[in-house]
């Protein structure tokens, strides 16, 4: 990688290309014929960096870039170096549970970064499209179930609160300079290429090792109560690509509209796997238990239980179906079952 590719078509220029979402979106953006450059944070390895490319079969066919984007000057010779006609930016602090620990840094990365690349497209690149990744954890504890772009935000961590800025400042550009910035507002978005630290992929990871007898001790979870809306990264990046054609710069909520708890999750994980699963106490108390082996394979730790807690997300997302003709296509069983079968294959048992 290094060197850019192809010489006609759209530019675009992806903050975070190794994401769950950079990968997904550069494999949608190439195939309509975009150069796609990328931007990786600085330090880290390859290694852990680029598998999700390889794994979409992206490595080589994408230009990446090392930049700091809390760095006014190197966003600056970023958008001179590749003057893109779209930025999509994905590049954040993405973790919920780790933002408690380091909020300056998630601040910085979530907050800061975004205005500097806001800045440079007011300043030097004012025809540049701009698309900020902002979350439905902006919502919090929300006034009103479901949540649409009108719902207040009442964040509940380090994340959030960087991501109400990131989005308020983004919306300030639109208004106070006439730029083309939209906020894609996802509902938690999930794949074969969702990291270990969110919960989904931790539980299939989880279960497809428990049921191959590659763990002993049972997997720990916090809050099984917790009500998400759950979707599939592949349809949510096609979203992010229509915000950017649309007529006008406006926010969207892209959502499935439909909750399910951790539990839930866990039982539709375990029905793929063809395993029964009884839940069984309350509270800390709770586990579940694999019938067929009576063994305890979850149990609850509420060391994983988060300062500040979102109880249920639920988005309504009329106003991207109405007016970008946006529909997510794969639901939650479906998603379950890509996930697991990805993982038996990551743990070389498919
Ligand atoms: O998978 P999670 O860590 O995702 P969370 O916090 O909802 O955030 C994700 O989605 C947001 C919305 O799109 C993004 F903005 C954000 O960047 C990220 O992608 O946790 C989901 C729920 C939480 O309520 C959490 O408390 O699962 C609960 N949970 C229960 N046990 C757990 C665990 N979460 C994790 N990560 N690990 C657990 O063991």
């Amino acid at each position: 990688m290094g060197e850019k590719f192809g010489t006609s078509g759209p530019r675009a220029l992806i903050t975070g290309i190794t994401s769950q979402d950079g990968a997904y979106l550069a494999s949608l953006l190439l195939d309509k014929g975009y150069r796609v450059t990328g931007t990786l944070r600085p330090g880290g390895t390859m290694l852990n960096r680029a598998w999700r490319l390889e794994t979409m079969g992206l490595a080589g066919r994408v230009t990446t870039v090392t930049v700091d984007l809390t760095d006014a000057r190197a966003v600056s010779w970023l958008l001179d170096d590749h003057a893109p006609d779209e930025v999509y930016h994905l590049s954040a602090h993405s973790s919920v549970h780790s933002s408690f620990h380091i909020p300056a840094e998630t601040f910085a990365s979530n907050a800061v970064a975004t205005t500097n690349l806001l800045e440079v497209i007011r300043t030097r690149h004012p025809r540049t499209r701009f698309y900020h990744a902002s979350t439905s954890e902006m919502f919090g504890e929300a006034p009103e179930v479901p949540q649409t772009e009108k719902t207040l935000f009442r964040p509940r961590s380090p994340y959030a609160v960087a991501k109400v800025a990131a989005h308020q400042m983004t919306t300030l550009y639109r208004i106070a300079y006439g730029l083309f910035c939209v906020n894609g507002i996802l509902f938690n978005h999930e794949s074969p290429l969702r990291g270990p630290e969110f919960v989904t992929a931790k539980i299939v990871r989880g279960l497809v090792r428990w049921q191959a007898g590659l763990e002993d001790a049972p997997m720990a979870l916090g809050r099984l109560d917790a009500r998400r809306d759950w979707g599939f990264a592949g349809d949510y990046v096609r979203g992010m690509w229509s915000m950017l054609q649309a007529e006008g710069p406006d926010d969207y909520v892209l959502a499935s509209g439909r909750t399910w708890s951790v539990r839930d999750f866990v039982s539709l994980t375990a029905n793929a796997l063809d395993m029964r699963l009884l839940w069984q106490g309350e509270g800390v108390g709770e586990v579940a238990i694999e019938l067929d082996s009576g063994r305890t394979c979850v149990t609850v730790d509420p060391a994983l239980f988060r300062p500040a807690e979102v109880g249920e997300l639920r988005g309504d997302s009329s106003r991207a179906r109405e007016r970008l003709d946006w529909t997510p296509r794969v639901d939650l069983p479906e998603l379950v079952a890509m996930m697991v079968a990805a993982e038996k294959v990551r743990q070389g048992l498919a």
